[in-house]
């Protein structure tokens, strides 16, 4: 990794900058197909499979005989660690379920706010080299919690671990369905596909464009997505092997991964580049994690202070900190999406089931926005009851705010009550 040395911090902004995407000729491609989903349905979907996949989909959803045969089809260990990772999910997001708690602001005013999930959500898995079937649990646990009714999921992948986790997480409908057209037909619905409010998950650009385009159109998407990314501050308490191995598992996920190492020691950037190509060598993805690697930097800083304004202005969507007293750093630490603390904690465990979530905002997102949580599959409704007691009360004060706001309508629905019980 190139290592750049105490930069001034009029260049950071560069320094951090990700790779900008030109959208708009992904977007003319993908407006077409949404196109043809949108008016042709079912057909439309199978034309497409047939133009872009050479297959003929003449069952779209899987059956159900299909997706029990799924757990047969796994050895039993990958079968217990996805239970496992499905326990740990399942606990730390069940913690993230709230009940109503009634506020009475004034004697004789209640408010509260109920949760209520969101009735059809769509989730996308995509085919490509790996099976995400992590995200599966990632996407489907917080839904299940949330009490969404139903669960749709979408994804070209016919891998058995997908469809055991889709039916451990109760995903309602799955069907075979991959790229922008699997996003249209969960957007619009189809004959097949039931019409969901709010689609989650992972894709390439194609995917991505279609969310971003059918979230003007008034369905929810989960967040906008860019190539995955980590950063790793580490200080000479950090294992230059352990760290090299986190930056490998972010750039394996593919050549635009972003990948940033931050510290306060040339000796440990150094160490980390000795050992980085020798297991960049041993990797069966070390194509793609070779190009991501490439284009990744190695930053020395000359202090503490500097290294976490730099990280609080990139915004990682991962964040390693890998120095001593690692909570008590994480406490200064504001823009990130996820953060792993100390030498033990790879990013790894997160990505799969130490209970955390891996949908997690990217492309400096995290500056305002939080990964997937059980909040990202309800709605809050706010509810209130005032009693006679309560409008004498509040009465007056909202006549004098309607008054001043020339709304005389406002002032008399109050005013008419108030007249009532005198
Ligand atoms: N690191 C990815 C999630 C993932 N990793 C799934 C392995 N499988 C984005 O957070
Ligand atoms: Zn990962």
């Amino acid at each position: 990794m190139n290592i750049i040395a105490f930069p001034d911090r009029s260049e950071w902004a560069s320094l951090l900058a990700r790779p900008v995407q030109d959208s708009s000729v992904i977007e003319q491609r993908v407006l077409p197909i949404l196109e043809q989903v949108r008016t042709q349905g079912d057909e439309g979907l199978r034309e497409l499979a047939r133009r872009f996949d050479n297959t003929e989909l003449s069952n779209l959803a899987f059956d159900q005989a299909e997706i029990e045969q799924a757990e047969g089809l796994l050895d039993e260990e990958l079968k217990a660690a996805i239970k496992q990772a499905y326990q740990n999910i399942y606990t730390f997001h069940q913690a993230q379920v709230q009940y109503p708690e009634k506020i009475e602001t004034m004697p004789g005013v209640t408010c509260w706010r109920k949760s209520v999930g969101i009735e059809k959500v769509g989730i996308y898995i995509p085919g490509g080299t790996a099976p995400l079937f992590s995200t599966v649990l990632m996407l489907g646990i917080p839904a299940q919690l949330a009490g969404c009714k139903e669960i749709v999921l979408c994804t070209p992948s016919n891998h058995p671990a997908i469809l055991y986790a889709a039916q451990l997480v109760g995903v309602t409908k799955a069907f075979r369905i991959g790229g922008a057209q699997a996003i249209a037909a969960m957007a619009y619905g189809t004959e097949s596909v039931p019409k969901v409010y709010k689609i989650f998950g992972p894709g390439n650009q194609y995917v991505t464009s279609a969310k971003m385009l059918v979230s003007k159109e008034g369905v929810a998407i989960d967040m906008p997505a860019g190539p995955s990314e980590v950063a790793v501050y580490a200080d000479d308490s950090a294992v230059p092997t352990f760290v090299a191995a986190d930056l490998l598992s972010q750039a394996e996920h593919g050549a635009d991964s972003q990948v940033l190492l931050v510290s306060t020691s040339k000796k440990f950037l150094s160490s980390v580049n000795l050992t980085l190509s020798s297991q960049l060598d041993k990797l069966p993805r070390k194509e793609l994690a070779a190009q991501s690697i490439a284009n990744s930097k190695a930053i020395l800083v000359g202090s503490q202070e500097e290294a976490l304004d730099m990280l609080n202005e990139y915004a990682a969507e991962h964040l390693i900190l890998s120095v001593e007293n690692a909570e008590v750093v994480s406490e200064k630490i504001i823009n990130a999406g996820s953060i792993f603390l100390g030498n033990y904690t790879p990013e790894s465990c997160g990505d799969y089931a130490s209970g955390t979530n891996h949908t997690l905002p990217t492309n400096g997102y995290a500056r305002a926005y939080s990964g997937v949580s059980v909040d990202s599959f309800v709605k809050k409704i706010t509810v209130q009851h005032i009693t006679e007691e309560g409008i004498k009360v509040i009465g007056p004060t909202v006549e004098a705010m309607a008054e001043a706001e020339s709304l005389d309508a406002h002032k008399r629905a109050v005013h008419i009550r108030l007249q009532s019980l005198l």
